[in-house]
């Protein structure tokens, strides 16, 4: 399988974050992607760049002013005579207004975020647009007929809803990879999102939908970031009630309580019949990962990979987590590669 990938992530690192109430280095640094390229180089995969796309297709999963937020959000801090990385410092919690859209850049920052720990810097959004066009690219290849493909994202993008930023993400690439390969004539498309954190982004894009199917395994939200959604009870709204299933699982789950719910969830995507897939692939459920707490080890990852490649699905892998930086790569490749021998 084909992995797209452009060295424009570099221009996005950011700092510090705010992770459990302590300001701390960010976890989501560029060595990530470099030690998922070296992994990837040194298992043969073909590496190409992205192709071009235009904005229009941003536009299919996010709003206009949150997409033109995105773009000038950093000029407006220089211009308010700032520099270095950018935090939201408040967010309109319950009773507060929300019908307005500010204009000062501390307001926006807090409308369209929810959290502090996805500071953006100059590079930003160049990295993100190049990390969505990698998605993009990978979507095209599966619909033009390639079985498979990956795309090496970073930053991450299942966080990010339809106008939200968070938890690393801006831009939600799962989600763009899936409303493409609808774009291009798969009538019915699954996310399935195997990060250890909810892909709560990628279920705000779909909540009404029944046309993609989106399905979470992750920790559980009561002790787990993002904290505010990923329960179970989830299950979608209008035409969507019932295209939404949500896996949450206690600190400390394994392999084998893993595999039995990820059984569970390649039988609903089995009875949903879908034309193509969409893998959000965080492999922070690595024991070693820094902010997490499942306990999956590197032999786990192949099997993960013949798992999905059991479905027998065209499908598109677009990287989200993993924090265990000098782990992530040869975690990464083992999927790709147990689902290449299986498929
Ligand atoms: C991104 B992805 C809150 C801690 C914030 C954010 C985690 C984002 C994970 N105090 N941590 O799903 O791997
Ligand atoms: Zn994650």
């Amino acid at each position: 399988m084909k992995v797209i990938y452009s060295d424009k992530h570099q221009a996005h690192q950011g700092g510090m974050e705010l992770h459990r109430g302590e300001l701390v280095p960010c976890y989501e640094m560029p060595s990530r992607a470099q030690f998922m390229l070296d992994a990837l180089r040194q298992a043969d995969f073909p590496i190409l760049p992205p192709r071009d796309f235009t904005p229009e297709h941003l536009s299919r999963v996010h709003s206009a002013d949150y997409l033109q937020f995105l773009r000038t959000a950093y000029s407006q801090w220089q211009a308010a005579g700032k520099s270095g990385f950018m935090l939201p410092s408040a967010f309109p919690a319950r009773g507060q207004r929300q019908d307005k859209i500010p204009t000062g850049i501390h307001a926006k920052l807090g409308y369209y975020s929810y959290d502090a720990s996805t500071p953006m810097v100059a590079g930003t959004w160049q990295a993100v647009e190049a990390g969505a066009h990698c998605a993009l690219t990978a979507a095209a290849l599966v619909a033009e007929g390639e079985h498979s493909a990956y795309a090496l994202c970073r930053p991450p993008g299942h966080h990010a809803g339809y106008a939200t930023f968070g938890g690393y993400c801006f831009l939600n690439n799962a989600a763009l990879a899936s409303q493409y390969l609808r774009d291009q004539g798969k009538r019915k498309v699954v996310v399935l999102d195997v990060d250890y954190h909810h892909g709560n982004g990628t279920q705000d894009i779909f909540w009404q939908r029944d046309d993609v199917l989106t399905i979470s395994i992750h920790g559980d939200p009561a002790t787990e970031y993002p904290f505010f959604l990923g329960y179970a009870d989830e299950q979608g709204e209008g035409a969507g009630l019932g295209y939404c299933h949500n896996f949450p699982l206690p600190a400390g789950t394994d392999w084998p309580t893993y595999q039995q719910v990820l059984l569970k969830a390649l039988q609903l995507i089995k009875d949903f019949r879908p034309d193509a897939m969409v893998v959000s692939l965080g492999v922070d459920t690595f024991e070693d990962d820094p902010i997490s707490a499942f306990k999956l080890k590197s032999e786990h990852y192949p099997l993960l990979g013949t798992h999905i490649a059991s479905l027998g699905l065209p499908t598109v892998f677009i990287q989200e987590g993993g924090y265990a930086v000098a782990e992530v790569g040869e975690n990464v490749a083992a999927v790709l590669q147990g689902f290449e021998q299986a498929a």
